[in-house]
């Protein structure tokens, strides 16, 4: 009788040893093309942090920062392929894969943070994520790169006119590369990976970027000139694949959504942070910055775009977005 109960014991024993065994660790690369230290890294360990917590340790991430998996449309792909699984990216390339998605990419479309973040998070930016799936994505939430601005090596920007004929680095993005046409820019479209190298080599003579990038990826090293023209709201996502939903229980999947807010709240507050005390940063580290942009010249050298841009995506679907308080 004692030998049964210490047999019994044994193999319950085994067989909770078995079951740990089972449950073995996932492992989840996410990709980004900015530094760990950016805001994208931020909102990435605040997704990764969330994941292995809700799930008990079932889930963890492998972060690959700094475009170490290639740039952002090649980071997209292989979340179609499968051989990555999330990738926090900004919309730059999205539209190629999901057209939905373009509308958001027009310049001086939101008027502030407040604003861009409300059309997000409520219906229009909500009904955006679902068109994801049949593309082969899942759009687990909206992030946020933040407001572009204009930097070159050449001379301060004001006003269109300064920035005619300047050979600027832009994403590969035809709805931003049609705008920046009507300031007078020549965009030439290129891959984030490369930029440092081109704006030091003077291949371009600028880029434009949200004051987090231009600070984690230390543009001021090989930029003179900052002007904050705020000419385009980049939002940015958290992607992955319906290979690695489906593989998800329910209770895990509301793990992985829950764990994309919370990656969404603290990307969005780096980007407050850098924007508060990021400018004066740059002004030290060697950036002359021109604060006062005529940003109506802009909006006005925009006119006969927004008609085609209304044209593309509906003059209707702009105006929702623009009313929206
Ligand atoms: O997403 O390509 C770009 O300029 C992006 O803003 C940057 O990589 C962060």
């Amino acid at each position: 009788m004692k030998l049964k109960t210490l047999a019994l014991l044994m193999a319950t024993a085994g067989l909770s040893a078995l079951s740990v065994s089972v449950q073995a660790q996932t492992v989840i690369k996410i990709g980004y093309a900015v530094a760990a230290t950016s805001h994208y890294g931020v909102g990435s360990t605040a997704f990764c942090d969330e994941v292995e917590k809700g799930t008990q340790g079932r889930y963890k991430c492998q972060q690959f920062p700094n475009s170490s998996l290639g740039g952002e449309r090649e980071m997209i792909e292989a979340v179609q392929l499968g051989t990555l699984d999330v990738v926090n990216t900004s919309t730059g390339p999205v539209g190629n894969f999901v057209p939905e998605v373009k509308i958001v990419d027009i310049p001086f479309l939101f008027r502030d943070y407040d604003h861009a973040r409300k059309v997000m998070d409520g219906p229009i930016g909500q009904d955006i994520l679902t068109k994801f799936p049949a593309k082969g994505l899942v759009a687990l939430s909206w992030v946020e790169n933040g407001f572009r601005h204009m930097t070159n090596s050449k001379h301060p920007i004001v006003k269109p006119g300064d920035a005619a004929g300047l050979k600027m680095r832009t994403m590969e993005n035809k709805v931003h590369m049609d705008g920046y046409r009507a300031f007078g820019i020549l965009p030439t479209p290129m891959a984030f990976p490369e930029v440092f190298g081109a704006l030091q080599q003077g291949t371009v003579d600028g880029q434009e970027n949200p004051i987090p990038v231009i600070l984690a990826s230390k543009f001021a090293q090989v930029q003179k000139y900052l002007s904050l023209t705020g000419h385009v709201y980049s939002p940015a996502l958290l992607i992955t694949s319906p290979r690695l939903m489906n593989k998800l229980t329910d209770a895990d999947k509301k793990v992985f959504y829950e764990a994309a807010k919370k990656a969404t709240v603290a990307q969005r507050k780096k980007v407050n942070d850098d924007e508060a005390t990021g400018i004066a940063q740059l002004e030290k580290d060697g950036m002359s910055v021109v604060t006062k942009v005529d940003g109506q010249a802009f909006r006005d050298a925009l006119k006969p775009v927004y008609a085609s841009y209304a044209k593309d995506f509906g003059a209707e679907n702009i105006k929702k977005i623009q009313d929206v308080k």
